[in-house]
């Protein structure tokens, strides 16, 4: 508090300073890391938020390696974010939704892997809705003296830091280093992300599901006997539970982290591995959740526990409050095919 009694305003850059002074061994180095990318989350804020006016919304006219078409602020927030990062030289490379390969940074001996979806959901972008980018950084494993995808091939449990941005009615930056999670409001009038929760827990039951009800026809039995579960009228488990999608995973996982519930992104005949990206979209979220004392599996383990096989690996994700993912856990394992013997 204040001389007058007002709670003090905590800047992004103070807390994180705070942060590093807990680990006494601390070289700063990751706490710059976080600045920078604090720092294009505002340039990239600004943008998005006048898109509107100048020419930068629609398509940039090239595909993703995923075949997707890419949008003009797509490129503008990838390249803010890398720029960002390559200026403080501890980064060796970055992998984001954007690059096809690894990108490689001026610093080759920087200690940090960063992965990034630079912009998710930005399919929306031309309509208003919430987007987000997401971060997610490793160390790099200094016995490689070579730098290539086996360096940035980490599992989950391996990030040292993960978060993201939230491009909505305000700008909401949300991260973790492991410590619990802390979440941070853009003050436009200030340029400043402002502290608002410094170690925000999720409730650990939820009455809100989050899915893509359009493929229902190729989910698995488990999922469908499940999102029936959630329409049955039980006044004891609070049922049925309210269903809220908004397409962007940025914004309904931060709902989630807010309110509790479930978000479910099941393989499909469409998506057969799933849609999104292990290392730069699940893996990144499901450490937040988790700090915040949620759970995040594939459908049968931890997302955070999955070896990964390539930068841009999809999954499955069943992620939320820890109630809500267990009780989906028994239907898929209920109706799963060993279980009924029929696929
Ligand atoms: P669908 C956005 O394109 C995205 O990658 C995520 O942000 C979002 O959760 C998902 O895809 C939406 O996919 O198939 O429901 O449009």
């Amino acid at each position: 508090m204040n001389n007058k009694g007002n709670k003090r305003v905590i800047t992004l850059e103070e807390f994180i300073i705070r942060g590093q002074n807990r680990f006494p061994g601390a070289t700063g180095e990751l706490s710059q890391l976080l600045r920078d990318i604090g720092l294009a989350a505002k340039i990239i804020s600004r943008e998005v938020n006048k898109a509107g006016i100048t020419n930068i919304l629609g398509e940039e006219g090239s595909q993703n390696i995923h075949g997707e078409s890419v949008k003009k602020l797509d490129l503008f927030a990838d390249d803010q974010l890398i720029s960002a990062l390559d200026r403080s030289n501890i980064t060796c490379m970055v992998i984001s939704e954007e690059n096809d390969g690894i990108v490689r940074l001026s610093a080759d001996a920087g200690k940090y892997i960063v992965y990034l979806d630079p912009l998710d959901g930005s399919s929306n972008i031309d309509v208003n809705v919430s987007i987000g980018s997401i971060f997610s950084v490793y160390m790099r494993k200094m016995d490689k003296d070579v730098l290539g995808k086996e360096e940035a091939l980490q599992p989950g449990v391996k990030q040292v830091a993960a978060g993201y941005v939230l491009y909505g009615s305000s700008t909401i930056m949300a991260y973790t280093t492991g410590l619990g999670v802390s979440v941070f409001t853009l003050d436009p009038s200030i340029g400043e992300f402002i502290l608002c929760n410094d170690d925000i827990k999720m409730p650990e039951y939820g009455t809100v599901y989050s899915l893509n009800e359009g493929y229902y026809n190729s989910w698995d039995l488990g999922l469908k006997k499940y999102i029936k579960y959630c329409q049955v009228e039980d006044n004891a488990t609070k049922r049925p539970y309210k269903a809220r999608y908004i397409g962007s995973m940025v914004a309904d996982l931060h709902r989630t982290l807010m309110q509790g519930g479930i978000f479910i992104y099941p393989h499909s005949s469409k998506y057969p591995n799933g849609k999104l990206r292990l290392m730069y979209e699940c893996n990144p979220l499901s450490f937040i959740i988790e700090q915040a004392g949620g759970i995040a599996i594939n459908g049968e383990n931890r997302i955070m526990e999955i070896e990964p096989r390539s930068i841009h690996q999809r999954t499955p994700i069943y992620i939320g409050s820890k109630q809500n993912v267990l009780k989906l856990k028994e239907f898929l394992d209920t109706y799963s095919e060993e279980a009924t013997g029929v696929s």
